[in-house]
């Protein structure tokens, strides 16, 4: 093949294209600052998303723009193009290739999904109820236990496990600084780890359009450290009620849903609503 074929040509001009967009998708900061343990995986799974998606994308793009200008119809070419009836190799490696590459992104994005769910010794767990438009959380497994704020404390460096649902309609759960967001469904309890891993105050968002007040469900998670964060717990009082709302804290049913099903009973309602 010498430099004036198609297809030495092409490829050219995809490296070239796939090297300026890979190294711009490293210099452009994607990801808001990290407050937990996971979101190096999480990020470096959107990398690997992000890089496979340019090269396919130049891969597409060259093809195409290539053909359209190098085998245009010249002014006053009325002849016919070359008689084709398939070519079974070729459709042979256009299945196999995307088989291949999506089954192994699905694999990683599953390995990925599997390390986010796993249990750790020591987990808190907290209650969060989404409800028109507010979040309140509720801390089960500490002393005094089964109090409400609608601002979220967590100390530093201890796992959490999330049972997350809704008062009313389906709302979603979602804290940038850690990657991780789940829907809050009612009837259900959806479920979510992290190991907060930096002090500070991070958002907490709803990201499912819940009604006239979405964008105003808004509250805060407050990272402390250990001692600052048992002093905090020392000043709560059980059953408290959150504060300005009077709603009580009432115990939530837990679901018989588990595992698969609750995936399915996240997505159905998702994709309705
Ligand atoms: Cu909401």
């Amino acid at each position: 093949m010498n430099s004036e074929h198609p297809f030495v040509q092409m490829l050219t001009i995809a490296l070239v294209a796939a090297g300026i967009l890979i190294g711009l998708s490293y210099v452009i900061d994607w990801f808001p600052t990290s407050a937990s343990t996971n979101t190096g995986e999480v990020d470096t799974l959107y990398h690997v998303l992000l890089i496979v998606s340019i090269l396919i994308f130049v891969l597409v793009m060259t093809v195409a723009i290539y053909s359209v200008w190098r085998f245009r119809a010249r002014p006053g070419d009325m002849s016919d193009g070359a008689p084709i009836h398939g070519n079974t190799r070729l459709e042979i490696i256009w299945v196999a290739i995307p088989f291949l590459l999506v089954t192994s992104l699905a694999g990683y994005g599953w390995k990925v999904l599997a390390d986010e769910e796993t249990h750790h010794k020591g987990e808190l767990h907290v209650q969060v109820i989404g409800q028109q438009f507010a979040w309140h959380f509720q801390y089960e497994n500490t002393t005094p236990g089964n109090f409400q704020t609608n601002e979220l404390y967590l100390p530093k460096g201890r796992p959490v496990r999330f049972d997350i649902t809704s008062k009313d309609v389906i709302h979603e759960f979602w804290v940038p600084a850690t990657r991780l967001g789940e829907d809050a469904v009612p009837g259900i309890i959806t479920q979510i780890r992290l190991t907060p891993s930096r002090l500070g105050n991070f958002d907490v968002i709803c990201a499912e359009l819940c009604g006239a007040g979405h964008s105003t469900m808004r509250t805060t998670m407050h990272v402390l450290s250990p001692a600052a964060w048992d002093a905090w717990l020392a000043k709560q009082k059980r059953g408290a009620t959150v504060p300005g709302t009077g709603v009580p804290s009432p115990p939530i049913k837990k679901s018989a849903s588990t595992g698969g099903m609750r995936r399915f009973a996240v997505i159905l309602p998702t994709t309705r609503g």
